[in-house]
């Protein structure tokens, strides 16, 4: 027999945008389901971004996740962009009057799920087989299988926060949906140590040999990250051939300071532009990577999918509270219009940090004539500054 449940918005998926609007929809007094694929304890220990926003800083405070975040986060004023070892600092602070800050993504889903759960916010994992229904009647449902039982989940909206391989996506009808993509001809290979960084602030590295970036997660933890090819395999890269790869790309200067030891994680994760449109189908709602995907170099996949989830979010409680539809009707566009400006500046980065295998000598010195223009004037160093530290929500 079909367990059958009721709630108002079931959300499929929770990574960072699942709990988060689960948790800002429970504040407002809304009731919600989530399910998910995987269990808590994989979906905890996902090594994924490491930089948020002060936007998304300030969606943690509001939903009332933030006081690890405040004690534990490492506030950075900038970052240094370098070129074959010259290094230029991009002032954040100075620039924007903003800063970023260094945090896990792995401790986002933490503190997200520990309060979900403390409050006692209902979880379905290791769910199979799920199903989106009735999306453009009044009674949405999503059906799936749970401990070999079928469930149905009846609801008022659908938030497909399913992530790039979820189903939602795919619920809206093919001749409805449009999607764009590019794929980088490239991978960045990443490592975890449990050395102290070889900075204070993150370094994001072009150099004849490709791109690096030294990143963190602690004063004690670093994260470093280089260019590989699409097609190798972590076995191709065994610690000794990481840090020496590391320290050429960086440059002497820099690599004087760095301190090596022995790799925890290491995984390989393909770079690519992806945006499907439109976000909303009749009563589901596509939020975070279900919807876009961005590469790596801006630090923006988290960040764009926190941004996503406050402006659902808002228009899930306007409808809610005040049975206004305005920001429902309005979301698609909105969020869309801020997706793709997010969208170019991780291309910009992309393009301007990494050498492509298929670029000629004159893209190459366009390259280097932009690096040099970001050195040399303070409105392209702001342009930067001002999309790392985020876009506002409402332009
Ligand atoms: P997530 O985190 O992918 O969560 C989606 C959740 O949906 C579940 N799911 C399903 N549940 C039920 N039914 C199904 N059919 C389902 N299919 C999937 C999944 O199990 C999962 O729990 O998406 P969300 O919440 O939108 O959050 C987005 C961020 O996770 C993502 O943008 C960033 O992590 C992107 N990203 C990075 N961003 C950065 O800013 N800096 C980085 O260094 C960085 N590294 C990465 C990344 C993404 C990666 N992926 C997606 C493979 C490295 C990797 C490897
Ligand atoms: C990270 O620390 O994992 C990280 C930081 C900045 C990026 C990408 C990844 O742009």
């Amino acid at each position: 027999m079909t367990k059958a449940l009721t709630t108002s918005v079931c959300i499929i998926g929770s990574g960072p945008a699942g709990l988060l609007l689960s948790q800002m929809l429970s504040n407002a007094g809304i009731d919600t389901i989530v399910i998910d694929r995987q269990n808590r304890a994989h979906i905890e220990s996902r090594i994924r971004a490491g930089v948020l926003e002060q936007g998304t800083v300030k969606a943690m405070e509001d939903a009332g996740v933030a006081d690890r975040l405040h004690r534990e986060g490492l506030v950075h004023d900038g970052f240094d962009l370098a070129f074959d070892g010259i290094r230029h600092r991009i002032n954040l602070r100075a620039l924007t009057g903003k800063t970023v800050t260094v945090y896990g993504q792995t401790e986002v889903t933490k503190d997200l799920f520990a309060k979900r759960i403390a409050e006692g916010g209902r979880f379905f994992f290791d769910v199979a087989d799920v199903v989106p229904a009735d999306l453009t009647t009044d009674r949405p449902q999503v059906h799936f299988m749970h401990d070999g039982e079928p469930v149905t989940v009846f609801c008022d909206y659908v938030a497909g926060c399913d992530g790039f391989h979820g189903v939602s996506r795919n619920a809206i009808p093919a001749d409805i949906l449009k999607t764009y993509e590019r794929i980088y001809p490239f991978g960045w290979l990443g490592v975890l140590t449990e050395r102290p960084p070889v900075s204070d602030e993150l370094i994001y590295a072009n150099h004849d040999r490709g791109f690096a970036l030294c990143s963190m997660r602690s004063e004690t933890r670093s994260r470093y990250y280089v260019q590989c090819g699409i097609d190798d395999d972590v076995a191709d890269w065994p610690d000794d051939r990481f840090w020496e790869e590391l320290r050429m790309r960086i440059g002497p200067e820099t690599a004087a300071h760095l301190q090596t030891g022995p790799s925890f994680e290491k995984s390989i994760a393909p770079l690519r532009s992806f945006v499907a449109e439109p976000m909303r189908y009749g009563n589901l709602f596509l939020a975070g990577d279900a919807a876009h995907i961005v590469p790596p170099t801006g630090a923006k996949g988290l960040n764009l999918a926190v941004a996503d989830i406050r402006i659902l979010s808002r228009a899930l409680i306007e409808r809610y509270q005040r049975n206004d539809t305005r920001y429902i009707n309005t979301y698609s566009q909105t969020v869309l219009s801020r997706v793709w400006k997010v969208e170019r500046f991780s291309w910009q980065m992309s393009n301007l940090m990494h050498q492509f295998p298929d670029n000629t000598p004159f893209e190459k010195k366009m390259q280097r004539a932009e690096f040099e223009y970001v050195t040399q004037s303070e409105a392209a160093s702001r342009a930067i500054a001002e999309n790392y530290v985020g876009l506002p929500l409402d332009p």
